[in-house]
């Protein structure tokens, strides 16, 4: 279908400068739980003024970081007759900050384009109301997927009170998560084992079981680059049935430096543990854990995406990715999938289907 031709310039100029406000927000996922992570670009007559993204609660909005950006590297009026490019509709109250709309409407920007409706109920679409009342103009649903896509585990845990659910699993193409004894405990190579620390990097917790625990005496850890003072380690999550007594107290978990990042719990519940997680201000969670608790988080509906790497070998053996068992009562659909070599692996990413 083609557009309106006298529309085609303009749409494709909103996208070009929606996707610079989407690159802004990328920098902030990770670090900006219980908030959504937020992109904002302003510009005018074609030229970027300045940018700037959410970097953690409690900091000023993108829209205010960019505000700032174009008043140090412009006079303060540059910001008159500006449009700003923001992946979420600007708040219309105060929280821990003052509203945005306030700050659009003091600085003179005349035009707000944005990606998706805030899906927190104490904004949702209200700032096109207290925005068009002041004469400003307002376009929203730019690029609105991929914006909408930024925003899930933020729209998980708002809507929900449970986090967005990322479950990790390294198997054989055999479908098993060891190797035979006599060979390391590693199955995928180093390049996957590399997007595994990016993707703890993008997580507020990771989950496993006392199992892998004892098996593996794991860090679970961001690598020293990834951690910074504004990325906090993840919560290390230990699910146990037998409680921390019987897991070794000189294991990482509970020496390391981030010894208080571990949390232990003991016959819970898994929607109970993930809405515990979420009062915690955890958007997102990634599940490190073996096949029989896999199994249970998928059994109990409470998985929003995967991400499988697959290791170009065949081992045998009883420790299946995602436990042993009868049938599900129907088989998870994944959407969105995508697969890509990483290195000698495989990884295939989708989303579950609702
Ligand atoms: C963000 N960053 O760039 C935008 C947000 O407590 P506050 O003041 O930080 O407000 C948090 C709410 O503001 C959040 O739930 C979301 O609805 C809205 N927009 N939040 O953290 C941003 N634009
Ligand atoms: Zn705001």
């Amino acid at each position: 279908i083609a557009k309106p031709n006298n529309n085609t310039e303009l749409f494709s100029d909103h996208e070009k400068w929606m996707a610079r406000a989407l690159e802004e927000a990328w920098k902030g996922v990770g670090l900006t739980s219980p908030n959504p992570a937020v992109g904002a670009v302003i510009v005018k007559n074609g030229e970027e003024l300045g940018a700037g993204y959410h970097r953690k609660a409690g900091l000023p909005h993108a829209e205010r970081e960019a505000i700032a950006d174009v008043v140090a590297r412009h006079r303060e009026d540059a910001l008159k007759g500006a449009t700003i490019y923001v992946t979420l509709e600007p708040c219309s109250t105060a929280g821990r900050t003052p509203a945005c709309t306030d700050g659009i409407l003091e600085n003179g920007i005349v035009r707000v384009v944005y990606g998706a409706v805030d899906p927190n109920p104490d904004h949702a679409g209200a700032a096109d109301t207290v925005l068009k009342a002041k004469g400003v103009e307002v376009h929203s649903g730019v690029l609105e997927k991929e914006c909408e896509r930024l925003l899930r585990p933020f729209a998980k845990r708002i809507t929900t009170g449970l986090p967005w659910v990322i479950a990790k699993t390294a198997m054989s193409l055999d479908g098993r998560i060891t190797r035979p004894p006599s060979e390391g405990q590693w199955l995928t190579s180093p390049e996957s084992r590399e997007i595994v620390h990016q993707l703890r990097a993008r997580v507020d917790a990771i989950i496993v079981g006392g199992k892998t625990v004892r098996r593996d005496n794991p860090r679970l850890t961001l690598r020293s680059e990834q951690s910074s003072a504004e990325k906090e380690q993840p919560w290390r999550v230990v699910l146990t049935y037998s409680g921390r007594e019987s897991l070794p107290q000189d294991f990482h978990l509970f020496t390391d430096e981030h010894k208080e990042r571990t949390l232990i719990y003991q016959d819970k519940p898994l929607d109970e543990v993930l809405r515990n997680l979420a009062e915690k201000g955890c958007n997102s969670v990634l599940l490190e854990c073996g096949g029989k608790l896999m199994r249970q988080f998928a059994e109990a509906e409470l998985i929003d995406e995967y991400q499988l790497f697959y290791a170009p070998i065949i081992t045998g053996g009883e420790d299946f990715g995602f436990g042993l068992g009868d049938h599900f009562k129907s088989s998870l659909k994944l959407k969105e999938v995508s697969s890509q070599s990483i290195g000698q692996d495989t990884l295939i990413q989708g989303v579950v289907e609702r």
